[in-house]
């Protein structure tokens, strides 16, 4: 049995990181669409780089960790292997620090950052900000952007996802509000055999497009779904 799973920031929420949307998608006053662009990053790169800075520091303090819900999906790999593709929307390491191994994050990783010039890649925990010299060329300065996807770019590794969907039994979608695209689409990829179950604190556009949903809190529904397929 294929299984597809694509989690969103409902996962993470009782790991202590705010979703985008509960809060009505504001931070500091400023909607979501006005620090997740690049043209954002062009108009105002100090406050975009605070914006993530900010997430970035948060993300490594000793308080945040991986709850059951990450664990029970980094179990459910380990014993399922390669039938298992795990999607995620988030940008934080959690899926990984759990254990989680096949993970595509398809809107990128916060402790990344990327060459605005060549496209390189960094494993990064520090701050970036307009004085940041690039790793590898002292010249080069102020050229690092967070390792993300912003709103108008390509999300990641969507050939593998597409490949997944096709191939899924099981789609199983967690913790997603369903309003952004492509990611909201994966359902639709799925065949009509699929099985797809959605779990989630509320409904999304797409719940008519699941076969199941199950209303609950990710740490304690994930869990115990995965352990009702054993
Ligand atoms: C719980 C819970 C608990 C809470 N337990 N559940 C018009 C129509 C259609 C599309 C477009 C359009 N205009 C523009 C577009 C495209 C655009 C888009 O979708 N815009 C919409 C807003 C309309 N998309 C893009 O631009 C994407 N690129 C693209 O389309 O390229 C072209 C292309 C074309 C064709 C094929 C392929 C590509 C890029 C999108 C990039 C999104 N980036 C962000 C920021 C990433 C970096 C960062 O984190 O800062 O990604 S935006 C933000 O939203 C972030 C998230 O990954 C993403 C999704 O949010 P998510 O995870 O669903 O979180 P929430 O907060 O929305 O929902 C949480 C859910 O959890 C809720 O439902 C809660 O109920 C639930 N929950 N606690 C269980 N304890």
């Amino acid at each position: 049995m294929k299984i597809l799973t694509l989690t969103g920031a409902g996962i993470s929420a009782e790991s202590g990181i705010p979703t985008f949307r509960d809060a009505n998608g504001l931070w500091e006053g400023h909607r979501l669409e006005d620090v997740a662009t690049p043209e954002a990053f062009q108009r105002d790169p100090d406050l975009v780089h605070h914006f993530y800075n900010e997430r970035r520091r948060q993300l490594q303090h000793p308080s945040i960790e991986p709850n059951p819900a990450h664990f029970a999906l980094a179990e459910f790999e380990h014993q399922h292997q390669d039938e298992f593709l795990l999607v995620t929307q988030n940008i934080d390491n959690l899926h990984r620090r759990a254990g989680s191994q096949r993970i595509v994050a398809m809107h990128g990783e916060l402790l990344k950052a990327r060459c605005i010039d060549s496209g390189a890649i960094f494993d990064w925990t520090d701050d970036l900000n307009r004085s940041t010299v690039h790793p590898g060329n002292p010249d080069s300065v102020g050229r690092l952007r967070p390792h993300v996807v912003w709103f108008g770019e390509m999300p990641l590794g969507l050939d593998e996802i597409h490949e997944a969907a096709a191939e899924a039994d099981l789609f199983i979608a967690i913790g997603t509000s369903a309003v952004v695209y492509p990611a909201a689409a994966i359902v639709e990829w799925t065949q009509a055999s699929c099985r797809r179950i959605e779990i989630n604190l509320d409904a999304t556009p797409r719940s008519p497009m699941f076969d199941q949903s199950i209303r609950g809190k990710a740490s304690v529904e994930v869990p115990k779904f995965l352990a009702s397929l054993r």
